[in-house]
């Protein structure tokens, strides 16, 4: 296999001027933060089903992340928490009568779907949707496809609020387009840029992005499949991301999970697999037909391309899913350096801090440094720092510099900075719980709580109506 390729640190690094403006939107936790193990596949969820939560703590580390992020230099904005428990889906499930009766009966009769309509999911905004900036579509808008995380049960419930909250945040459609969910057939699984990367020659505006999509299961060609967990994401539905994010189609690059990874615990390709600019650092064993991939990407990518292979050898695949390594953050600094932000798991782990600390000391690659968060009550449901934000990047109004500008357009309420980060903590220490239990879920005090607190965080934030039960 390819190894410790390598990569010039490029003029633009020296100059320090990242010439692509990116965004990440961080989902905030939602109050209903729970362990109900409701993702098969996914290790964490499984491991910690039934423990008690604590959302504020949840909360709280979210906002301390966007924080340490932000303060690396990166443009940090968030997306609103989901209204939760979603009410509309248990009626829809014919649980009827005013809303404390609908819930005292779903906790009795039918918990789990409860526990489903409890999930505070949405809080992993890689999943949210995939996105193409202006200057990679045809159309020069930035596209944005919501997922239809058709795969879990308690996800499928996000694509609509998903879609309110995308389109209230990216209202300007000059700009922004934000394309509803596929459809939810059977060969439709997407779940959206936790299995996409965008690359891109970061000293070479004119060479073309190269889009990374990575795919569980062919449905046209099932042979290659897991055998114990569910693959989540289709090669159907990516290529159907594909198109309606209007990319060349010669510029994306195709390819599959391996199936012996997701029945380890690889429900997405961000949890052995990391990208930014021209950088991939990813796990030996993450996808199918791995020489292909990596030639193809290669040569789409073009000379800058600097893979960092990391071998089952230096870490096996339960390692990687034990510590997410890969689920860090891979962000330019204005130094023009890259910053590896790893969850804290990392660094308490002997095998995985070593792959760090080799990394970061090997100067073929441009990652000069390692940042550690502790994102615990979000890890323990499998959500790492990647998990836990959503790539945008910004392309630049033409003339203009690509910083302040390049955010036109976005929900000023949803921009993060010092003086939004203490509203949020007064408005999480204001309103969310301590701990969560199973029997917590059922309390219609926390349905009036969770739309007061919605309620208010909208006004403060200045967004129009998302909500349900705002409708
Ligand atoms: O879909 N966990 C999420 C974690 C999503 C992580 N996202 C990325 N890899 N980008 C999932 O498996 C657990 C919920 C529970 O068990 O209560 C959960 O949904």
């Amino acid at each position: 296999m390819r190894s410790h390729t390598v990569c010039i640190v490029t003029a633009a690094n020296q100059t320090g001027t990242p010439t692509a403006a990116e965004a990440n939107f961080d989902g905030l936790v939602g109050m209903t933060h729970n362990y109900a193990g409701l993702a098969a596949g996914n290790m964490a969820s499984q491991n910690n089903a039934g423990r008690i939560s604590n959302p504020k703590a949840a909360a709280l580390q979210g906002i301390a992340k966007m924080e340490a992020v932000a303060a690396l230099g990166v443009t940090q904005c968030f997306l609103p928490p989901h209204e939760r428990p979603a009410l509309w889906v248990l009626r829809q499930y014919g649980f009827t009568g005013d809303d404390e009766r609908v819930l005292a009966d779903a906790h009795a009769n039918k918990p789990h779907l409860l526990a489903q309509c409890c999930s505070s999911s949405f809080m992993w905004s890689a999943n949210a949707g995939t996105v193409a900036p202006a200057q990679d579509a045809r159309d020069q808008r930035t596209h944005l496809v919501v997922a239809n995380l058709k795969s879990m049960p308690h996800r499928s419930i996000e694509p609509s609020s998903t879609n309110a909250i995308l389109r209230a945040v990216f209202a300007d459609r000059e700009r922004f387009v934000v394309h509803q969910a596929l459809p939810s057939a059977a060969d439709m699984g997407d779940e959206g840029a936790a299995n996409h990367t965008r690359f891109f020659d970061a000293t070479n505006a004119q060479q073309p992005a190269t889009h990374f999509f990575v795919y569980g299961i062919d449905t046209a060609n099932p042979q290659q499949r897991p055998k114990i967990h569910p693959a989540r994401q289709s090669l159907q539905a990516s290529q159907s991301i594909a198109k309606l994010l209007q990319l060349d189609l010669a510029q994306c690059v195709f390819a599959q999970q391996h199936p012996d990874a997701i029945d380890q615990g690889v429900f997405h390709n961000d949890v052995v697999a990391v990208g930014n600019a021209s950088t991939l650092l990813y796990h030996q064993d993450a996808w199918l037909d791995h020489d292909r991939v990596l030639n193809a990407l290669a040569e789409s990518v073009g000379k800058s391309f600097c893979p960092i292979a990391v071998s089952r050898d230096e870490l096996t695949i339960a390692e990687a899913v034990s510590t997410y390594l890969f689920n860090s953050q891979l962000v330019t600094t204005p130094d023009g350096t890259m910053t590896l932000v790893c969850p804290i798991e990392v660094e308490h782990h002997d095998r995985a801090r070593a792959v760090a600390q080799r990394i970061q000391g090997d100067p073929r690659n441009s990652i000069s440094r390692i940042l550690y968060l502790d994102v615990r009550e979000s890890m323990r449901n499998g959500g790492g720092p990647a998990c836990l934000r959503l790539r945008v990047p910004l392309a630049p109004p033409s003339g203009l510099a690509p910083s302040i500008n390049s955010l036109r357009g976005i929900h000023p309420g949803c921009i993060f900075n010092s003086q939004r980060a203490t509203e949020l903590r007064l408005w999480i220490e204001q309103w969310y719980p301590n701990q969560l239990t199973p029997e917590d879920l059922a309390d219609p005090m926390l349905l009036k709580r969770n739309r007061d607190a919605l309620d208010s965080l909208t006004q403060q934030l200045g967004l129009p109506a998302i909500y349900p039960f705002q409708g």
